[in-house]
């Protein structure tokens, strides 16, 4: 399979989200990353404020049609997309997979259907119907979080049948492999206070011939880890996580539950890092990490002290520490 993806995410100068938070660790692994900026930004939105400009979906065809003229998207072997703002950018992305699905149908599409987190939206909501109807169906990995995948099947995921119903629906909808990055369940003997499920979800379809008659059937194979889960808000997770799961996925050789056990590894080892680093940053600066920022200045701080820590995990990317065990559901 070719080594090489594109992806189309928001640039920002400053910090790692986006393009900063995917490159670096799909490159470490060993693939070439032709980079689309869907924004350029000073910096991620969390803080409040930035400056910068917003790449238009007519700009992102007129790049990809610079590609086209010299046979460069035909080498692409995966295409990643995650946070994306409006709706004509997302049907020029839905445009782009197509075209590159017909020249080559053995490209893979890694989708994050960014949509927001637990109760709010980070996009319009209108882009809800674009995902269902058009995107996921080309998808052939997907890596929504709970709230995104309540959104894209109406199931509320309250309980691990829930959650496997869920990936069911988008199975039917066309995508084989989904990756629910973070569920935290209302209630659930396995999950302590401060954990939460990553969950992974695989459908098969097996061919069978029976009295000289084809017929097809699945099955599908799912796998749950709990990771502890952090306190403070971090920004990022959800893009490293996703070009991780491209470059475990890229492989063929291990199983569902050792790539659940290698990326839920890796992300534990960057969320720690960066949690330590902040703690002792704010330390420095004299601010109690727990207390509700007086000031604008102070909040900017905290969130400042939680960028990833994503180049000095360098180690953590490329040997995974095995820390957690998946089960089979
Ligand atoms: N933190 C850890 C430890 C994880 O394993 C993962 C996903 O695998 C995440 C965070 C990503 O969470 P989210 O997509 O909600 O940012
Ligand atoms: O991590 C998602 C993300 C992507 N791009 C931009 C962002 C964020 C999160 O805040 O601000 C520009």
């Amino acid at each position: 399979m070719s080594m090489r993806v594109l992806s189309i995410q928001s640039h920002v100068v400053s910090g790692y989200v986006g393009n900063k938070a995917a490159a670096f660790p799909l490159q470490l692994l060993g693939f070439d990353v032709d980079v689309i900026n869907s924004v350029q930004f000073s910096n991620h939105t969390g803080y409040g404020s930035w400056e910068g400009e917003v790449l238009q979906g007519d700009m992102l065809l007129k790049l990809v049609d610079g590609m086209d003229e010299n046979g460069l998207s035909n080498e692409t072997g995966h295409i990643l997309t995650g946070y994306i703002g409006s709706e004509s950018f997302l049907r020029a992305v839905v445009t782009i997979v197509r075209k590159m699905k017909v020249v080559n149908p053995q490209v893979r599409y890694v989708c994050d259907p960014v949509l927001g987190d637990i109760g709010k939206f980070y996009v319009p909501e209108q882009l809800v119907k674009i995902y269902k109807d058009e995107v996921v169906p080309l998808a052939d990995v997907l890596t929504p979080n709970q709230f995104e995948v309540e959104q894209l099947t109406g199931v509320r995921i309250e309980n691990i049948n829930d959650a496997q119903r869920a990936c069911g629906i988008l199975h039917d909808l066309g995508v084989p492999l989904v990756l629910i990055t973070s569920i935290i369940f209302p209630t659930n003997a396995q999950q302590s206070q401060d954990s939460m499920g990553v969950f992974a979800s695989e459908r098969f379809m097996l061919q069978n011939v029976s009295c000289g008659i084809e017929t097809e059937s699945y099955e599908d194979e799912q796998r749950i880890l709990y990771v502890p889960k952090m306190p403070g808000q971090f920004t990022g997770t959800g893009d490293i996580s996703a070009a991780l799961w491209l470059a475990l996925t890229a492989d063929s050789t291990s199983s569902l539950a050792q790539k659940l056990e290698q990326l839920a590894g890796t992300m534990n080892a960057i969320v720690e890092r960066t949690y330590q680093a902040s703690l002792e940053k704010l330390q420095k600066q004299g601010i109690s990490s727990l207390e509700e920022p007086k000031d604008e200045a102070t909040r900017k701080r905290i969130v400042r002290s939680r960028e990833m820590q994503l180049i000095q995990s360098a180690s953590d990317i490329l040997n995974p520490p095995l820390r957690f065990q998946a089960t089979k559901i």
